[in-house]
């Protein structure tokens, strides 16, 4: 019997994290027999009195919001991180600790309560993308390294369904991003490419793609863990979000909607993720090799209540996925790019 990874089970090799993952295709032909919801058609609100994120409402804080319509940005009420703190001066090999300094905003995509980045008009996308830059260089200014990223949904513990961002900045690196500066600079050591930059020109017009532009790619990666998690990748050099041409961004913004839109689409329901940008660290290292790139993370499996959990053997051993990368790129590439929800 020869090897069919369609068929057999086997292990696929994340390069970037440095983690492998458990693929099983052959549960995946299990009959589908999971519920069907039904989609969620209805409208919410454009306005919502009671939101802490609606223009002209007072936070939880007592801040009032202004009358704001594009993006408004705000330093988090209840802060993860603060500025100025002390920093701790044990040095024990078992018990370690290291100071951690930083600042985190959030930042409300629009003044509409009711529309995420699936449901924005590319013009409103690519003004949060300027909100991105701008808060990048602002804060690179200041820190090591700037994390923006978006929790949608509840599933995913988001707060507060008023559609934002968030935007932590650390005088440290964290550790995912300590792992993808290694495994990128080792990449270009031994290969003499960014890893990101092979990986997209490799994946181009392939079975993992989902939405392919000029400047821009989105996959579903060979390694991915989650079930229809996605890599968006420049098809150009660039370490950080500040540094596209106004051309890439355009494109970005149309790449941003389509993806989301496919999301949504996938079970017709405002598909819930994390998602976020993974730029070099602004810490005064040149970090070549490392390629700017965004992750998306949603934790539906089969419908819009079926998620996937990532427990028992997940938890204690290794990741592990039923339906094949290549299966859940046709999944998203099979539906409509026009939001179900329009015209509805
Ligand atoms: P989520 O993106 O996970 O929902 O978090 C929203 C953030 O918004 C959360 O960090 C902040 C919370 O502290 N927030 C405020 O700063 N002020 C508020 O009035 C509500 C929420
Ligand atoms: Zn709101």
């Amino acid at each position: 019997m020869s090897f069919d990874p369609a068929e057999h089970p086997h292990q696929r090799f994340d390069p970037l994290s440095g983690r492998w993952c458990l693929v099983s295709p052959h549960r995946a032909k299990r009959p589908w027999l999971g519920q069907r919801d039904e989609p969620n058609v209805d409208a919410p609100l454009a306005y919502d009195p009671d939101c802490y994120l609606c223009a002209g409402n007072a936070r939880t804080s007592g801040h009032v919001n202004p009358a704001y319509e594009g993006c408004f940005v705000f330093d988090n009420d209840f802060p993860a991180l603060l500025e100025d703190t002390p920093a701790p001066t044990e040095i024990d090999p078992l018990f370690q600790i290291s100071s951690a300094r930083g600042t985190t905003r959030v930042i409300c995509y629009s003044s509409d309560h009711s529309k995420t980045l699936a449901e924005l008009d590319t013009g409103q996308i690519s003004g949060i993308i300027d909100t991105w830059r701008d808060e990048a260089t602002a804060l690179g200014e200041r820190y090591r390294y700037v994390q923006i990223f978006e929790n949608k949904g509840a599933q995913m513990g988001c707060s507060n369904p008023h559609p934002h961002g968030q935007v932590w900045a650390t005088d440290f690196l964290p550790d995912a991003i300590v792992t993808e500066c290694q495994t990128q600079s080792d990449w270009l050591n031994v290969h003499g490419e960014p890893m990101l930059l092979q990986l997209a020109a490799r994946e181009a017009g392939g079975p993992r793609v989902i939405v392919e532009s000029e400047h821009w790619l989105a996959i579903v990666p060979w390694w991915a863990q989650w079930p229809f998690e996605t890599l968006l990748l420049p098809r150009f050099a660039v370490g950080r979000l500040p540094d596209l041409t106004p051309a890439q961004q355009h494109d970005l913004a149309q790449v941003l909607k389509e993806l989301t839109v496919r999301y949504d689409n996938l079970f017709e329901t405002s598909f819930p993720y994390s998602f976020g940008w993974h730029g070099a660290p602004t810490d005064g290292d040149a970090h070549a090799g490392f390629q700017l790139h965004a992750h998306f993370y949603p934790p539906l499996l089969r419908s819009a209540s079926v998620r996937k959990f990532m427990v028992g053997y997940e938890m204690l051993a290794e990741a592990q996925r039923d339906l094949t990368p290549e299966q859940a790129a046709e999944k998203l590439r099979a539906v409509s790019p026009i939001h179900y929800r329009e015209g509805a």
